[in-house]
């Protein structure tokens, strides 16, 4: 398998954790996002991925892009370690808590994104880190926290006792939030998760740091 990539990407990181968690080889090919304007955007790139984003997976010959579409693929082909409860209604809650992140709260804070609100409406990166993205990070996180927290059944994960979809979404999400300098201390149960899953070397070794075009 191969995984287009970018150290810093956190849909990439996700999709990272999920092969580790699946005890799956891969290599790795970097597509740096701003060098040269941006290898995303290369037709060497986007003749792979039309929609110019990280990551993609080739895959026996076929490429797969948006990493909530490969995390499925990965858990339909290798259904353990399971990453869904196996009840219809838990695995919706877990789907939502992870879509909490990869619909509402990653998307408006992406690259491009962030560029685009700069560059039309003239504000400069420490306005665009303050009013923009900690927004919306931190309404996502306050529900998530919310939602964890209403758990009846609660481990040290976003659902139940094992790693699931939703903190593979989850933990690349606080990279970010740190970034655009988000207090994370108001969300305890969300970094009592992050303790127990940077434990487990899947995720561990999915860290951007630990990726081979980290800079
Ligand atoms: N929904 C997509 C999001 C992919 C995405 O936004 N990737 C970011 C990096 S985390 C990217 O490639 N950004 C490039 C850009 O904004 O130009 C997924 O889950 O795969």
């Amino acid at each position: 398998m191969k995984l287009y990539s970018f150290f810093r990407s956190s849909a990439s990181y996700r999709v990272r954790i999920a092969l580790n968690l699946k005890g799956l080889a891969y290599d790795q090919v970097p597509i740096h996002l701003r060098r040269g304007g941006g290898e995303q955007l290369q037709p060497g790139y986007t003749t792979i991925n039309p929609q110019a984003l990280v990551p993609a997976l080739e895959d026996g010959g076929k490429v797969l892009t948006q990493s909530l579409a490969i995390i499925e693929y990965l858990e339909e082909k290798y259904p353990q370690p399971t990453l869904l409860p196996r009840d219809p209604a838990d695995r919706a809650i877990v789907r939502s808590m992870g879509l909490v992140i990869a619909c509402e709260v990653h998307p408006i804070q992406n690259l491009r994104v962030l560029n685009y609100v700069k560059s039309t409406y003239g504000q400069n990166d420490e306005e665009v880190n303050a009013k923009w993205a900690q927004h919306w990070i931190n309404l996502g996180l306050s529900a998530l926290e919310t939602m964890i927290t209403a758990q009846p059944d609660r481990g040290q994960f976003c659902f139940g006792k094992a790693p699931t979809l939703a903190d593979i979404c989850l933990i690349p999400q606080l990279g970010n939030a740190r970034r655009y300098g988000c207090d994370l201390t108001k969300y305890p149960a969300i970094l009592i998760i992050e303790k127990s899953c940077m434990t487990i070397k899947a995720f561990a070794d999915a860290a951007p740091e630990k990726q081979p075009d980290a800079e």
